[in-house]
């Protein structure tokens, strides 16, 4: 190669194309160069067995298992287009996750071993057309989507719908073609509903109150000092308003609560509350 060749001629993007080619393949000065045809107008070779090439105007090609890598005037290289070994434990050479979030850029996948391809941490915000795509090289020549949703990914598939936003872990088996979006971020909680919590004949003494405590977080998750204290509004009856999750089966007790003495709680068996979708319920129990 000469430098007027590279700067002067115009054939500096071909010759980069072809250095490249020359490099990925480790081609040097003492590579083997297997001469197939020398014509007066096609010369053709095989050099290392990796890289073909042909130079003149006279049809040829090195047949089935190349790969056109470059061409132009009076000249074409192929190359055998063998991809690199599949990591242990996957089939596949490499495996990419494309979809909406990355603006269907390629990110890279694990092998977790198993034939199992993972990438974490990929976030999707929820909208009505987010979507991914599995694809072996990043190149869309070798892409797996589910076309019936069936978690079954397809040769060429339709794209896979997520449409729940959050931060997933998704997983790949590049052997069943099973693959998985499980979501990592706590989903936020439901809408609370209101529930009138009601002890009646809660007579109680001086530094003595009247408590509620139950089966979920919003009523102290059984811990009596996380109880919910009541008021006296007509006493012996006391009442308050808990915002509590909705639709939520709820266990729960009227206590007598005062410091340094022990906590007499509502004989008998657990009360037990449904609280509605939506709006309010009166819950209401008797010491
Ligand atoms: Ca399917």
């Amino acid at each position: 190669m000469y430098c007027t060749h590279y700067y002067n001629f115009g054939l500096k993007t071909q010759l980069d194309k072809l250095i490249s080619i020359r490099k990925t393949n480790g081609l040097q000065s003492e590579s083997v160069v297997n001469i197939v045809r020398a014509e007066q107008n096609l010369y053709a070779a095989i050099i290392d067995a990796k890289v073909a090439m042909k130079i003149g105007s006279g049809a040829w090609s090195p047949g089935t298992g190349w790969t056109l890598a470059a061409s132009g005037t009076d000249y074409a290289v192929w190359t055998t287009g063998t991809t690199p070994p599949p990591p242990t434990g996957c089939t596949q050479p490499s495996m990419k996750l494309r979809g909406t979030f990355n603006n269907f850029g390629s990110a890279t996948m694990t092998c977790k071993g198993s034939n199992v391809w993972e990438l974490t941490n990929v976030t999707f915000g929820g909208a009505a057309t987010d979507r991914y795509k599995f694809d072996v090289f990043g190149d869309w020549t070798r892409n797996y989507g589910d076309t019936n949703n069936d978690g079954i990914a397809e040769l060429s598939g339709g794209d896979i719908s997520l449409t729940t936003a959050g931060t997933y872990t998704i997983q790949f088996n590049d052997s069943t073609l099973r693959y998985t979006a499980t979501r990592t971020t706590t989903p936020p909680p439901p809408p609370g509903v209101s529930v009138n919590f009601v002890c009646q004949n809660g007579t109680t003494v001086v530094g003595q109150n009247v408590h509620v405590v139950g089966s979920i977080p919003a009523l102290g998750s059984w811990d009596v000092t996380k109880s919910i204290k009541l008021d006296p509004t007509n006493y012996p009856t006391w009442n308050k308003l808990v915002t509590v999750p909705a639709s939520t089966r709820v266990e729960w007790k009227c206590l007598k609560v005062a410091p340094n003495t022990p906590t007499v709680w509502q004989g008998g068996a657990n009360n037990v509350v449904t609280t509605p979708a939506s709006g309010s319920v009166t819950a209401t129990a008797s010491f």
